[in-house]
C-alpha cells in the first residue's frame, strides 16, 4: 500500500522524478563509469606561501549518455580539485569569479581569521577577485571548500561549487594508514540531484522541498551517477564527505561487511570504530577503512529510513521513505594484497573534561515555526526571510548575534524544537560532542566535529574551543548545514573579542 501511494505521488506530483525512474532503469543497464577521483592540487610555493588560484566557472557535464547538464565548477565543469596542503603550511588561495552572480568560497573546517573564512560577509561580485591567506593550524583532516553565498549557498553549491582540501601533517604521514591519494585513499563526495526533462538539474522544483531542503532521487559520486571502483589495494581507506544539501545518508556494504571508523571531520579518533552502519548528516566527513582481502564485488549503499526521509515533515509525506540508494560498485577483484598492522591507537586526545569551563554559554534552539514554513514555502527566491530561524531570529546579515573570547573553551548547547532532524555547523572550530540528551556521544563521534546531527527534541553539548584569532568586526557563521534551511535563515554569527 506504501508503495503504491508513494508511486501516485511520483506520477501525480513529480514528473522529473518520474523522468529520473525510467531513465534510471535505462542507466543500470549500461556501462558503469569508473570512479572519477577530483585532481590533486598542491599549489605553487613562492616566498614561503603556497600559492593557489581557483576559478569559480560555467561547465556542462554528460551525467547521462546524450545529455549535457548545464554546471559550475572550480577550475572545471563540476567540483573542484582537490587542495592538499600541510600543517604549518602558509597559503594563499586565489578565487576568481567567473560567473554572472555573486559568489564566495568558505573553508569548511578551518581554524582561520575571520576575514579569511569565505562566509556572505567576504562576497565576491562577477568578475572579482578574493584571495584568503592563512596559515594550517590545524591537524591532518578531510575538509571541504564550497560556495556559501549571502542566500545562494544552496543552489550554487547544487551546481557544483563544491570541493575538498586534505590537511596533512606528521602523524597522518606516519601511522599506517592507506595514503596514496586515488590508489588506496579515495575521497568519496556523495551528492543527490534531480533532473528535469532536458537532463538539467532541478534544484527546488515544488514548494515543500524548499521547507525539507533538496533531496534529489539520483545518487552522485565525485560527480559520476553510479560508479565503479576497481579497487587497486585490498585495504582501502574512503573519505566520505556528505556534500548534499540537505539529504542524510546511513552507509553500508550490501554483504554486510563491517568497517572501521578512522577520523571524523577534524581529524583522527582516539581508537577505530568498527560499524556496519554510519549515518552522515550533510556537511558531514567520515574516514572509514575497508577490507576487501575476499577479493569480492561489494556495493557501498544508503539505507532508507534515515534522516528527515524517515521521520518530520517529509517522512509525512511519504517522499522516500524507505528509499536506499546505491553508491559505489567496488571490484576487488585484482586489488593487490598488501600488508598493514592493526591500528589500535590513532591519536591521543587531551581531556577535555576535565577543562574547567564553568557554566553553558551559548544555548541555541533551532525552529521551523509553522508561519515561518508556509512563509518560507512561499518564498522560492531563497532569501533570509523568517522561514528558519535559531532562538527567535532568523539570520540578519546586519546583526551579530553574539560574541565570545579568543583562545576559551565553551561549552554551546543545541536544542531542537522543529519537526526536523538537522547538522549544526559551527565556523572557524573543531568541537567535541560533549553529550546527546546527557547521554555519552556515539563511539564515533568522539573525535573532533565541526558538524553534529541534532534530532527533534534532542540537546547535544559541545566544547567549542574559541580559537587563536580575534577580529571584533567580522563574524563567524554558525548555521544549519541543509543548505534550504541555512539559506532560509537558519543561521547566525558572532565575532572573536581578544
Ligand atoms: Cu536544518
Amino acid at each position: 500500500m506504501k508503495m503504491n501511494r508513494r508511486k501516485f505521488l511520483a506520477a501525480t506530483a513529480l514528473t522529473p522524478a518520474l523522468l529520473f525512474l525510467s531513465r534510471g532503469a535505462v542507466a543500470s543497464k549500461r556501462y558503469r563509469q569508473e570512479l572519477p577521483i577530483p585532481e590533486l592540487y598542491e599549489g605553487k610555493y613562492r616566498n614561503g606561501i603556497k600559492q593557489f588560484r581557483l576559478n569559480a566557472e560555467y561547465g556542462e557535464v554528460e551525467f547521462f549518455n546524450g545529455y549535457k547538464t548545464e554546471t559550475l565548477g572550480y577550475n572545471g565543469n563540476y567540483l573542484g580539485p582537490t587542495l592538499r596542503v600541510r600543517k604549518g603550511d602558509r597559503v594563499a588561495i586565489e578565487v576568481n569569479n567567473h560567473l554572472a552572480e555573486d559568489t564566495t568560497v568558505h573553508w569548511h573546517g578551518m581554524i582561520l581569521p575571520a576575514r579569511m573564512d569565505g562566509g556572505p560577509h567576504q562576497n565576491i561580485i562577477p568578475r572579482g577577485q578574493w584571495t584568503s591567506e592563512f596559515k594550517i593550524i590545524q591537524s591532518a583532516a578531510t575538509l571541504f571548500y564550497h560556495s556559501h553565498a549571502h542566500g545562494q549557498t544552496g543552489q550554487q553549491v547544487y551546481r557544483g561549487l563544491a570541493g575538498l582540501l586534505l590537511i596533512d601533517d606528521e602523524k597522518s604521514e606516519q601511522v599506517g594508514l592507506p595514503k596514496d591519494y586515488g590508489i588506496d585513499d579515495i575521497p568519496l563526495v556523495i551528492q543527490d540531484r534531480d533532473f528535469d526533462q532536458g537532463g538539467q538539474f532541478s534544484y527546488v522544483g515544488f514548494m515543500p522541498e524548499r521547507m525539507i531542503g533538496k533531496h534529489g532521487k539520483t545518487l552522485l559520486v565525485n560527480g559520476a551517477y553510479s560508479p565503479i571502483l576497481k579497487a587497486k589495494r585490498n585495504k582501502l581507506r574512503l573519505r566520505l564527505v556528505n556534500a548534499s544539501n540537505a539529504r542524510f545518508y546511513n552507509l553500508g556494504f550490501e554483504d554486510g561487511r563491517s568497517f572501521k571508523v578512522v577520523a571524523s571531520e577534524g581529524g583522527f579518533l582516539e581508537n577505530p570504530v568498527v560499524l556496519k552502519r554510519l549515518e552522515m548528516g550533510p556537511g558531514e566527513r567520515y574516514e572509514i577503512l575497508v577490507d576487501l582481502s575476499d577479493r569480492k564485488t561489494v556495493m557501498l549503499k544508503s539505507y532508507g529510513n534515515v534522516g528527515n526521509a524517515s521521520h518530520g515533515p517529509m517522512g509525512m509525506m511519504g517522499m522516500d521513505k524507505d528509499m536506499d540508494m546505491d553508491v559505489l560498485l567496488i571490484d576487488a577483484e585484482s586489488a593487490e594484497k598488501t600488508t598493514s598492522k592493526s591500528i589500535t591507537t590513532l591519536a591521543k586526545f587531551p581531556d577535555w573534561m576535565a577543562i574547567k569551563t564553568g557554566n553553558v554559554s551559548q544555548q541555541f534552539d533551532l525552529q521551523m515555526g509553522m508561519m515561518g514554513m508556509m512563509r518560507g514555502m512561499m518564498n522560492r527566491m531563497g532569501k533570509s526571510g523568517g522561514m528558519m530561524s535559531i532562538n527567535d531570529k532568523s539570520f540578519d546579515i546586519d546583526h551579530i548575534n553574539f560574541s565570545v573570547r579568543k583562545n576559551q573553551f565553551e561549552v554551546w548547547k543545541i536544542g531542537n524544537s522543529s519537526p526536523m532532524v538537522h547538522p549544526f555547523h559551527i565556523h572557524n572550530t573543531q568541537f567535541k560532542v560533549l553529550s546527546r540528551n546527557g547521554n555519552p556521544a556515539n563511539p564515533f563521534e568522539r573525535g573532533f566535529k565541526d558538524t553534529v546531527i541534532v534530532s527533534q527534541n534532542e540537546i547535544v553539548e559541545v566544547m567549542v574551543p574559541t580559537g587563536p584569532y580575534s577580529d571584533p568586526q567580522n563574524p563567524y557563521m554558525y548555521h544549519c548545514h541543509i543548505l534550504e534551511h541555512e539559506d532560509a535563515g537558519m543561521m547566525g554569527q558572532f565575532v572573536v573579542k581578544s
